[in-house]
């Protein structure tokens, strides 16, 4: 049997996650509209990879998806998704193009663009609470998610990264920021899968472990990307990070430290699996996959 490469397999992951997304659209009863504006956000090509995540967690427990994890990973992406419509709004990145199509507010209007922000991220606190059983489960979930994507989590994160444009940042700065605005959803994604999988005390913090890892170099990977990529490749526009003066790695340590962090990182989100041995192959490819991404 020929084995698929890794870009495939998460491609395909990604479809489950777009078929739940669209399952839960679909049973939306919202004016035309605001239909059109949320399917247009969610129907444009993510990588869904905060979604695959929490499949795969959930995978490596329990051996295969169920609703539960279904649900958590459509909520997280939900969620995911919000966050770049209003990151692309004029009062934050004011960005024409994501995922390869203009942005949100491009097409319809900046009302519309926050409106459907607030929708999908009110809607993925809905799914959770409708959609998981048992009720705990749904608890711990939603729980989790406003955390991390809250004032401690995702916003506390974009605050310090919106004050920091134009500014002199240090490292502390530079950590706060990627770790809030970034790592703490992957942190997020891999722990909603280990409670959608019943995960022990060790298992649970071994999965969040590396999920912050992995979502610290993602970060680092983008900001990479944003000075070595093209628009063209990214799907977004390249080279603002450095017009808007904003506070990056390769800014603050420099390209060879920052590519050095990356691979650091890398290792340690691998370590952190070292319980699970074998099973855990696919997170570990998935690590290497995130640390060599061109987009
Ligand atoms: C509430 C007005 C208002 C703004 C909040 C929450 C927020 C805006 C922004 C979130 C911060 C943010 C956008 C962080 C960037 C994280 C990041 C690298 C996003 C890109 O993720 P990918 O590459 O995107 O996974 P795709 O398009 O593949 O889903």
């Amino acid at each position: 049997m020929q084995e698929i490469d890794f870009n495939t397999r998460i491609r395909r992951k990604a479809q489950a996650v777009n078929f739940a997304l669209k399952r839960i659209l679909d049973f939306q009863e919202t004016n035309q509209e605001l239909k059109e504006v949320l399917g247009y956000a969610l129907n444009t090509p993510g990588k869904r990879v905060r979604a695959v995540l929490v499949l795969w967690c959930h995978e490596l427990l329990k051996g295969q998806v169920d609703h539960n994890a279904e649900m958590a990973s459509a909520a997280i992406e939900l969620v995911h998704t919000y966050s770049l419509i209003h990151d692309d709004l004029p009062a934050m990145d004011d960005d024409d193009m994501r995922r390869g199509v203009p942005t949100c507010h491009r097409v319809f209007d900046e009302g519309a663009a926050i409106l459907a922000g607030d929708a999908l991220l009110t809607l993925a606190f809905e799914v959770l609470a409708r959609e998981i059983d048992p009720p705990a489960m749904a608890l711990k979930l939603i729980g989790l998610l406003a955390h991390e994507a809250g004032p401690t989590g995702m916003i506390g994160g974009q605050m310090a990264d919106l004050r920091a444009e134009k500014t002199e940042c240090d490292k502390k700065t530079l950590e706060y920021i990627h770790t809030n605005k970034t790592a703490k959803m992957f942190r997020c994604a891999a722990a909603m899968g280990a409670i959608c999988g019943g995960a022990s005390k060790k298992q649970y913090e071994s999965l969040s472990e590396y999920g912050m890892k992995i979502g610290l170099c993602f970060q680092i990977t983008d900001d990479i990307l944003d000075i070595s990529s093209s628009s063209e490749e990214l799907g977004k526009t390249a080279g603002k990070d450095v017009v808007a003066v904003k506070c990056t790695y390769p800014a603050v340590v420099g390209m060879k430290k920052a590519q050095e962090i990356q691979k650091n990182l890398t290792e340690e989100a691998i370590a952190a699996l070292k319980q699970f041995g074998k099973k855990a192959d696919t997170l570990r490819q998935l690590a290497y996959s995130l640390l060599e991404r061109t987009k």
